[in-house]
């Protein structure tokens, strides 16, 4: 019989990254990638598209969302209350903690939108975009409906309130925070409609993200306040970076357009425009958004990485010693529900081997033929040409790769496995 041996390692199994993609330190969150008032009414959605380092995942339980809470223009001082007229819609809504939002891969776009089924005015214009909580179907949208039939996410009916009346200094009037918030199973109007949790006031309002422990991550706004006769009248302020656009009112859509960088904190790069021939729920919102958003994604074998480090070296279980002759099949690490478009494995090394079968899926089956050793990589690539279709891309964009090697020894002195 031949004789298979499990070494101790001899060289440990590396994965290698062949993209020259400079990994720098991305936070993680959400990113407000369009806020749109819907063509009419109320039938408002946002697009979140998840941001983080490459090749990881982000944990978005218990993450907030809201409309205005007074971050973005509030009476100026601690405990000076809230004002009136800017859109502080009562309540908010956040993620579970529920496991299907504690490992959403980078470049994910999670799409929450209006949709009661009693109101009309109230129901986004999602085309025939259907609930898709989990990603089910790999393409990297996810579609979250903020009504009762979403029991993946909660809602405080509540917190924070806006201010009934007066002008600032506004005491108590009004709670522009999170304290004390109570969370209990959405409703229909957990968005927006007549009691809105998030509704989006047309002349001035704001829409933001904020992580578990309430801090504010992301978000924009946009139009004037009505304070009632208060002087002077104060101006929304963009929130922490500033996204604050003059142009206000029904049919409008708010975009991130990487007009001139792919910054989401710098105004520039976002622009507002008529909702009904440009709002894109769930979809980029041009080229220039599809490819930053391709940008982000990596095959989907690399997220669930045993290392724990993003795009880092994967060691694997024990370099594998054959003998000549012996046949075995290698398969790509870390797979998961989804998985790259394409598959290419190549050998090299001192050894040599023949492939049996194909050789462009995620498994290989080789027979070694000659003593030596040898590194059998497989290099993954996701096209997104999905994506990049959708944000009206002309000609060619980039795929996204990933190289794993496998490193192999086939010892000298064994005799060939005989036929
Ligand atoms: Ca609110
Ligand atoms: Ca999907
Ligand atoms: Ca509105
Ligand atoms: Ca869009």
């Amino acid at each position: 019989m031949h004789s298979f041996k499990l070494h101790k390692p001899l060289l440990s199994i590396l994965a290698i990254f062949s993209l020259p993609t400079l990994i720098q330190a991305q936070p993680a969150g959400l990113v407000v990638n369009e806020v749109s008032q819907g063509s009419t009414a109320a039938r408002e959605f946002a697009e979140l598209v998840v941001v983080g380092p490459p090749c990881s995942t982000v944990d978005i339980r218990g993450w907030i969302l809201d409309d205005n809470n007074g971050d973005f223009i509030d009476c100026a001082g601690p405990n000076t209350g809230a004002l009136p007229g800017t859109g502080i819609a009562p309540g908010h809504v956040r993620f579970k903690f529920d496991p299907i939002w504690q490992n959403v891969p980078v470049g994910t776009i999670i799409l929450v939108y209006a949709f009661d089924p009693g109101d009309p005015g109230a129901q986004a214009e999602i085309g025939g975009l259907t609930p898709d909580y989990t990603d089910s179907n790999c393409d990297r949208l996810r579609v979250v409906p903020l009504n009762a039939s979403n029991t993946f996410m909660e809602m405080d009916a509540a917190i924070p309130f806006g201010a009934a009346s007066g002008c600032c200094p506004n005491g108590s009037n009004g709670n522009p925070n999170y304290t004390g918030a109570v969370y209990v199973p959405l409703n229909n109007q957990a968005f927006s409609g007549v009691t809105g949790k998030l509704g989006l006031r047309n002349e001035g309002d704001a829409f933001q993200v904020r992580n578990a422990s309430a801090n504010f991550f992301h978000g924009l706004s946009y139009g004037t306040t009505s304070t009632g006769g208060c002087v002077p009248q104060p101006l929304f302020d963009g929130g922490l970076y500033g996204l604050q656009f003059a142009a206000s009112g029904p049919n409008l859509t708010y975009q991130f357009r990487n007009t001139l960088t792919d910054d989401y904190t710098t105004v520039a790069n976002f622009g507002s425009f008529t909702a009904s021939t440009t709002q894109s729920p769930g979809l980029p919102n041009n080229c220039d958004n599809a490819q930053w958003i391709g940008s982000l994604r990596r095959p989907p074998e690399s997220i669930f990485q045993t290392s724990g480090a993003a795009c880092a070296p994967n060691p694997m279980a024990a370099s594998l010693a054959i003998c000549v002759g012996q046949t075995i099949s290698l398969t790509l690490p870390n797979t998961n529900a989804c998985s790259s478009n394409s598959f290419a494995w190549s050998f090299s090394g001192s050894g040599s081997v023949v492939v049996q079968g194909s050789s462009t899926n995620s498994t290989v089956t080789i027979q070694a033929t000659g003593a030596g050793t040898v590194n059998a990589q497989i290099t993954a690539t996701i096209l997104n040409s999905l994506l990049y279709t959708q944000g009206g891309c002309s000609g060619p964009q980039f795929p996204q790769s990933l190289t794993y090697i496998f490193h192999w020894s086939y010892p000298r002195g064994l005799r060939p496995f005989p036929r």
